[in-house]
């Protein structure tokens, strides 16, 4: 059984009190896995009608207290990367040669007074995607076993996705509550 399983059953087994402590304070655990094609958080909310209209409906979604650190761990085999959706998305579309049509939005708003995020600290998604298509290894990849974190100080919703596997869907929301 691998690790992931285990802490899926483990948490659906014990209930919740236990499954607190899976989680976050754990100092080996993590919030979200990265697979071969998606993100998968350790558990995850549906996302309500009186959220933003951009946030996607049909992605990953994980819930989180404002201050909470969010551990995303390469699980998979591939090369992954966790980088924050903006206005921008369009440009990354363009620059990775495809176009979405499965419903999402082209725009994506941090909160006010939130700081762009990405594994490799880029200044915004589309320096991102350039750095991952011209240099090796660049974009920020994380390699299998490695991790990201960032710390959300901004209560409101994130989307964020994975540069190399963006075509293939892989994409996740945080949502930050007060
Ligand atoms: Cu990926």
């Amino acid at each position: 059984m691998n690790r992931r399983a285990f802490l899926a059953t483990g948490a659906a087994t014990l209930g919740t009190a236990v499954a607190g402590c899976l989680g976050r304070g754990s100092a080996d655990a993590y919030d979200v896995a990265m697979v071969s094609d998606g993100f998968v958080p350790q558990s995850t909310v549906e996302v309500p009608d009186d959220a933003p209209s951009w946030v996607p409906r049909d992605v990953p979604t994980l819930e989180v207290t404002v201050g909470d650190e969010v551990v995303w761990e390469n699980t998979g085999a591939r090369n992954h990367t966790v980088t924050a959706a903006t206005q921008r998305h369009a440009e990354v579309e363009e620059l990775l040669g495809i176009s979405q049509d499965g419903g999402h939005s082209h725009a994506s708003f941090l909160p006010e007074g939130a700081s762009f995020f990405s594994s490799g600290d880029f200044e915004n998604e589309v320096a991102a995607t350039k750095s991952f298509i011209e240099e090796l290894n660049g974009g920020g990849v994380i390699p299998p076993g490695e991790r990201y974190t960032h710390t959300f100080e901004v209560a409101g919703w994130y989307h964020y996705f994975c540069i190399p596997h963006l075509p293939a869907g892989m994409m996740g929301n945080i949502h930050v509550r007060e």
